[in-house]
Formats: C-alpha cells, structure tokens, sequence
C-alpha cells in the first residue's frame, strides 16, 4: 500500500514540494495558513503572491498563483503596484521582519498610510535568518545572535519593534491588524483569512504578522524552539487582533 500522503492546500503547487525551508522552520506553517485561507476564500485565480529577500524567498515558486520575488524589503511596493493595476486581484506581499521593519520599513509605513487594499503577511523570526542570523528589529532583549553575542541590550540597541501595534496606530478606518502565531495555527489561519476578506471587501490595509520559529539560526532542539515562541516571544509581542473593520471596534490583543 502507498505511504498516505500529507494534505496540501489545493493553492500550493505539489511539483515544488518537499519545499525548501529546514526542518522545523516558522515560513512553511504560516504559508500553509495563507495556502488554505487562498482556498477557503476560493480565490486562487485572482490572487497574487509576492516575497521578499530573506528566507520568504524559498517560497518564490510556492504557490499556484502568480507570483513574483522582489527585491529585499521592496515586495509590499512591487505589490501595491500590482494592485493598483489590478483592482480585482487579491494581492499579498510576504516579508520577514527584518524586510518589513528594517529595509522596508518605510514601504510599509507609507503604504499602511496611505490605506492601499493589499494584505501583507510577516514572519517574525526574531532574527535576519538568510543571511546567518543577525539582530533584526524584532530581536528580543537579552537574545544571543550573530551580531549579539552577549545577548542584546536594549540600551544601545532599543527594545523590539511592535509591528502591528504601529500599523494600527497609523492606519485608517477599514484597515485589519492582527498578531498570531505557529503555535496556534487555527487562528493564525483565521486571521489570514480576514486580512483577505478585508482586502475583497475593498476596505483596505490589512497586516498580519506571524510569531515564526528559526531553529538553525537561533540553533535550539524542537522543544527548546517551542518554548521560545510560545513563552518567551510572547512575553513582548501579545497575540490578538488590533484593529478588526468587520467587527466594528479596536480590539484590544489578549494579555
Ligand atoms: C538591499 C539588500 N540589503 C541587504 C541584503 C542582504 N540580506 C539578504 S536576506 C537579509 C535578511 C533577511 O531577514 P528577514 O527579512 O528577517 O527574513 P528571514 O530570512 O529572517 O526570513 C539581508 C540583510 C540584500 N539581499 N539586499
Ligand atoms: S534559516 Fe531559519 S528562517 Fe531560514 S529556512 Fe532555515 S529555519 Fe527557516
């Protein structure tokens, strides 16, 4: 009897797959959400799919949709364009924290400012992965990286950046705002699908990020990799949705 093989999104494309990310990285769970989100809303044929550089780019032939690969920090721009070209496609720019909050911070500012309709998802791994692990903004304080090798201080180099807290604080009525996580996958799923949703019904600016693992360069075992994301990540980035336009009020993230 054949070995059963595991259940992919009917957007994913099964010729790229076993897919490139290591074992145990954060970037396949989030794009398995976004991939049954992309089906549950049964729009595959109208969405497009960016990446940026850094790790998300492995996922440059990822989907059944089509999809472009952009240079580091510059996907959510390559994508409003697109948008803005393209008013019915469903346009979803796919970024790491250091291209969403570093290289393309002011890409994301702006274009959260200015409320375009597109829905950026981020993965943040709490380092710049790609290129061997590096502080990136979103480093948590004390956390030993490449460039901190003592861990970082967060007097010299401040304290993590709260994403979705600043996108809520700069959008407009209509935007969709929301933190979720790899450890809770149903709702991460959930709220990729109402960032989407906020997109079809035309509101605007939708923008989750996603608490993502990397074990190779943060270099813990499976258990170890857990705890980091379940306990230690979310002791600084609270999970919960921000701003929901469906729901009619600013949630408050659950403590
Ligand atoms: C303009 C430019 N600057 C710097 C780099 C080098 N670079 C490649 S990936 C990367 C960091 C990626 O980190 P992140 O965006 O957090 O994604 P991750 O790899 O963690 O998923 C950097 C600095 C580059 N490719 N292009
Ligand atoms: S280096 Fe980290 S983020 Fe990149 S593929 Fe490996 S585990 Fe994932």
């Amino acid at each position: 009897m054949p070995e059963p093989q595991p259940v992919m999104p009917r957007s994913w494309r099964t010729e790229t797959k076993p897919h490139k990310f290591c074992p145990g990285c954060g970037h396949g769970l989030v794009l398995k959400c976004l991939g049954e989100a992309i089906d549950e809303l049964g729009i595959q044929d109208r969405a497009i799919y960016g990446c940026d550089i850094g790790c998300s780019l492995l996922s440059y032939n990822f989907f059944n949709v089509d999809s472009v690969q952009t240079h580091h920090g510059r996907t959510t721009p390559v994508v409003t364009g697109i948008k803005r070209a393209n008013p019915d496609t469903i346009c979803i720019a796919y970024m790491g924290d250091g291209g969403g909050y570093a290289i393309g911070s002011q890409h994301l500012v702006n274009s959260a400012g200015r409320n375009e309709n597109i829905t950026v998802i981020l993965a943040n791994n709490t380092v710049y992965a790609m290129t061997g692990g590096q502080m990136a903004p979103t480093t948590m304080p004390g956390q030993k990286t490449e460039t901190t090798p003592y861990g970082r201080e967060t007097g010299p180099t401040g304290y993590p950046m709260l994403g979705p807290e600043m996108v809520a604080a700069i959008t407009q009525e209509g935007a969709y705002v929301a933190r979720g996580t790899i450890a809770n996958l149903r709702q991460l799923k959930s709220y990729i699908k109402k960032a989407l949703e906020n997109q079809m019904n035309g509101r605007g600016f939708s923008f989750v990020e996603a608490l993502a693992a990397c074990p190779t360069n943060w270099r813990t075992n499976a258990k170890e990799t857990w705890r980091f994301v379940e306990e230690v990540m979310t002791q600084h980035f609270k999970i919960g949705e921000l701003k929901n336009p469906a729901a009619e009020k600013i949630v408050k993230p659950a403590h």
